[in-house]
């Protein structure tokens, strides 16, 4: 619909009936007005102030689960169709079926996210982008990435980065098993931005050019760094990798000594040991763990956050509807949504596995929280 025959949104909430919000009343002498800017390339701004400045941030992205049962037999599918040489990537996009125009193909926010499998033998060629990616290893064995020469192993539950602008491919070993993970990257955030370049290796695959698993083994000794004389200067994580077992270890150890987040449970958060901050520049992960029964309570902050349950069973009411998952199951909480995590099993753990673009918001300084005060913290349910 073209501008001149859309009427004027003003007061489009009763809170804009005041003095410092648009509130022109449109007659046919400033109609006439509309159409003699437009012819002009130029609108009024007062047509669409209040959208333009909304009173608190309004996401174009819904809740949205995507569950493994249904989700594994496409990705399988998919190994079965095409070769990764050919896809260039193999990976069933994650979409926001709310977003309309969907350029961005974002899963939700400034979050890319899609489901990625490997078969035993196989190879994708190396490339570099602008943007950065993370992968969370949701099943499988036998798989590596290899970022700027750096072999490194993929186990279940591992958390792996690819920088911006580092060379990565990946591959299953021949004897490897098929390997499932979950990529996120910040497309739409570098597409939006329009800074994303894209370049491919001159050779198919890179050789390793250190020892296999050599950043882990140097840098992700618990606060042991080596004293060598070696500087890291990028400005991302030297770990690289953030294996499940010491993720684990830390919640059950925060736990004997924690009483941990009411909105989170347990968590930790993937940081990069020489700064403390967020293992990458644009996006950040983290890892909660929910006790038997816990119901946390609600909270909304800015920042979207991608969920992939790395196992238990439980539901998130988010924007007053309850979603349940299970392990492996991926959900998505937009900007400014209230949410809050349940665990069902009085007996074992829940683990959420989190990436989110809160590294850009903190940039920023617009990370934004807060906790619902109402029904002692606890959304009511919507029909
Ligand atoms: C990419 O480079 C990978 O390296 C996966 O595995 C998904 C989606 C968009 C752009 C680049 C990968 C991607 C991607």
């Amino acid at each position: 619909m073209s501008n001149d025959t859309k009427p004027s949104t003003y007061a489009v909430d009763a809170r804009d009936d005041v003095l410092g919000r648009a509130r022109v009343i449109d007659n046919d002498e400033l109609l006439s007005f509309y159409k003699e800017l437009e012819a002009h390339s130029a609108n009024a701004f007062w047509r669409r102030a209040n959208e333009i400045e909304p009173w608190e941030p309004e996401t174009r992205y819904s809740p949205t689960i995507w569950r493994y049962k249904e989700m594994r037999p496409l990705v399988v599918k998919s190994s079965e169709l095409v070769k990764p040489e050919e896809a260039g990537r193999r990976v069933i996009v994650l979409v926001n079926d709310s977003d309309p125009g969907r350029q961005n193909s974002a899963a939700v926010g400034w979050l890319f996210s899609g489901l990625q499998i490997m078969l035993p033998g196989e190879i994708t060629p190396a490339h570099r982008h602008t943007a950065s990616a993370q992968r969370f290893i949701m099943e499988g064995g036998g798989a590596y990435t290899v970022v700027d020469g750096h072999q490194i192993e993929l186990g279940q539950y591992d958390y792996v980065l690819t920088p911006g602008k580092c060379w990565h491919d990946h591959g299953v070993f021949d004897h490897g098993q098929v390997s499932i993970w979950q990529d996120g990257l910040d497309i739409p955030l570098m597409n939006s931005l329009e800074t994303n370049f894209y370049e491919v290796y001159p050779e198919n695959i890179q050789k390793p050019a250190f020892t296999t698993n050599d950043l882990p083994l140097v840098y992700g000794n618990a606060g042991l760094l080596p004293n060598t004389g070696q500087t890291w200067d990028k400005p991302y994580s030297p770990m690289m990798i953030y294996r499940w077992k010491e993720t684990q270890d830390a919640l059950f150890n925060l736990a004997k000594c924690e009483p941990g987040s009411p909105y989170d449970g347990q968590i930790v958060k993937f940081s990069n040991p020489l700064t403390g901050g967020w293992a990458m520049q644009t996006m950040g992960a983290q890892m909660q763990m929910l006790a038997p029964g816990q119901h946390c309570k609600a909270h909304r902050h800015t920042g979207n956050v991608m969920y992939n349950c790395a196992g238990g069973e439980g539901y998130s009411v988010i924007g007053g509807k309850r979603f349940d998952w299970q392990e492996h199951d991926i959900f998505c909480v937009p900007s400014w949504v209230w949410h809050e995590h349940v665990n069902l099993s009085s007996s074992e753990q829940a683990f959420l596995f989190t990436f989110n673009d809160f590294p850009v918001m903190q940039a920023l300084g617009v990370f934004i929280e807060e906790a619902l005060q109402t029904n002692n913290g606890h959304q009511a349910l919507k029909p």
